[in-house]
């Protein structure tokens, strides 16, 4: 058993009490939680005789093998090497991790409580391969638990080893199936999250153990981001024809501060939306552009010193108007002038929404994993992954993030959408990307209720317009798309505030 290769989803810390266990055979109870999907197990007894301890962890040891699942033992590093299990877990006041750590030697798991961000720390440093970050919530079943976390106790350590990717994590005390989801999703940070829970009564006192631990790989599985039930979806789109009607009716000024390129397209989507475009690069413009309905596009596709100083500019006079303001970080990976006008951006100000390709996310959350050539898209993250870190970021900053792709993701740190519209000569012609960004802006200078309706109804005006386009018997290619696109993006527009929604059925 490797033991990078660990899952610690959930993780079953034994209990072999009465007051836990009843009357149930404590190896049937185990199996059963190992049927059920435990991934992880933790023999935990405070009591008792050496030799008794190690004969119980030997049991426990052909069992969890079956399953292929790694037996810890807490605290006695004697009996972990007496069954030749997988590792041990220490606490603060157990044996010192370099004493065990020299004793097991390096193949062997060692796991270390933290209630601290320093205890954290120290373990990380030492070698710790996973923490067990506790105590979340009061408990019964351990006497001398320290702080209660909370989950946002739980989320300041993970923040102060977010330089150290290897160490996994776990969180303990008072977890079950109704705060599980939550401890997940609020301790994650834009950098990481738990890689699982671990749990005494929630499996060991459950009247069903099979069926417990079920329910809580099941909620574990989806981790902290969860993309929003058909419900949930049904009620943002809903609002979607009035979101292109107010557009359409209201005529918001699109303020786009964008790059060299797409410049006259972006002005004809502007207008094909209903939208009214002013391309200005000059900073000192936006103390008067900012007094109008409408909002801010900061495109840097084309970055250069003197833009990078206007953009700020614009930035802050929409932030003191508290005007709304799109942010595009085109290419924001790719070389490290971008990187740092990301950063200068970023700091100066706030933007409403976040919007880019994937590599281009990833850089914003500041995971430089994959080097980007240059501002073309390619993507390495499971549908999973984006959901995951689109739904931190976007918490995080506070803000509505887009990670456009063949699929797109779209959150406001609590709801979490995919939307699978769209065409791929989207991809065969410039500026796809950054004229979203001009729709974007429309949508959520007309819809300040909801900023997240706004950007997924500007994003299936959009998307959807493309498919239509694409399917016309005019359209021969990524040439011809493009006029019929600027075509459709009115015509949705225009039957939209007529009241004929059939083009929405796509959606
Ligand atoms: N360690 P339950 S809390 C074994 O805070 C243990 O380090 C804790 O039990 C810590 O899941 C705890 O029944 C007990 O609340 C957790
Ligand atoms: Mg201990």
């Amino acid at each position: 058993m490797e033991k990078k290769k660990v899952d610690y989803s959930v993780y079953l810390v034994t209990d072999s009490r009465p007051e836990v266990l009843g009357q149930r055979d404590f190896y049937t109870v185990v199996e059963a939680a190992l049927k059920g999907g435990v991934t992880c197990v933790q023999l935990r007894e405070k009591t008792g005789d050496t030799g008794a301890l190690i004969q119980t962890a030997r049991r426990l040891h052909e069992i969890t093998q079956r399953y292929q699942v790694p037996l810890l033992i807490n605290d006695r590093v004697d009996v972990a090497l007496a069954v030749n299990c997988e590792g041990v877990h220490i606490g603060q006041d157990d044996m010192s991790l370099p004493e065990a750590r020299r004793l097991l030697g390096p193949d062997k798991i060692i796991g270390v409580s933290a209630s601290t961000p320093d205890e954290a720390r120290e373990a990380v440093k030492g070698g710790a391969d996973y923490l067990g970050i506790g105590t979340v919530y009061s408990t019964q079943t351990k006497s001398n638990t320290k702080h209660i976390l909370g989950p946002e106790g739980v989320r300041d350590i993970l923040e102060a080893i977010s330089s150290f990717p290897k160490v996994r994590t776990v969180c303990i005390g008072g977890i079950n199936e109704e705060n599980a989801q939550e401890v997940l999703s609020k301790s994650a940070t834009s950098k990481r999250k738990l890689d699982g829970i671990a749990v005494v009564s929630a499996v060991m006192a459950a009247s069903n153990p099979l069926d417990a631990a079920k329910r809580l790989a099941s909620l574990t599985t989806f981790q902290s981001s969860k993309i929003i039930g058909t419900r949930a979806m049904q009620d943002v789109v809903s609002s979607v024809p009035a979101i292109v009607k107010a557009v359409h009716e209201q005529t918001p000024l699109s303020h786009n501060m964008t790059n060299l390129v797409v410049q006259n397209f972006a002005a004809n989507i502007a207008l094909a939306i209903g939208a009214s475009p002013i391309m200005s690069n000059h900073g000192d413009e936006a103390e008067d552009l900012c007094k109008h309905k409408g909002s801010l596009v900061i495109n840097m596709g084309t970055v250069d010193d003197k833009a990078l100083g206007n953009y700020v500019k614009a930035l802050k006079a929409y932030n003191r108007a508290g005007v709304p303001v799109v942010f595009d970080p085109v290419g924001a990976g790719a070389t490290s002038v971008r990187r740092n006008a990301l950063k200068t951006l970023l700091d100066a100000g706030y933007m409403d929404v976040v919007k880019g390709n994937e590599n281009e996310i990833k850089a914003v959350v500041g995971d430089s994993s994959t080097q980007q050539r240059g501002v073309d898209s390619s993507s390495t993250l499971t549908d999973q992954e984006k959901a995951t870190m689109v739904e931190n970021l976007a918490r995080t900053k506070e803000t509505i993030v887009v990670m456009t792709g063949v699929s797109d993701f779209v959150s406001d740190g609590t709801r979490t959408l995919q939307i699978t519209n769209g065409h791929p000569y989207l991809a065969s012609i410039t500026g796809s990307g950054c004229t979203l960004g001009t729709t974007i802006s429309a949508a959520v200078a007309v819809w300040p209720e909801d900023n997240l309706a706004a950007v997924v109804g500007a994003i299936l005006h959009y998307e959807i317009a493309a498919e239509i386009a694409a399917s016309r018997n005019d359209v021969r290619g990524p040439g011809t798309f493009i006029p019929a696109f600027i075509d459709e993006l009115y015509n949705i527009r225009q039957n939209t505030s007529k009241g004929d929604l059939r083009w929405l059925q796509r959606a």
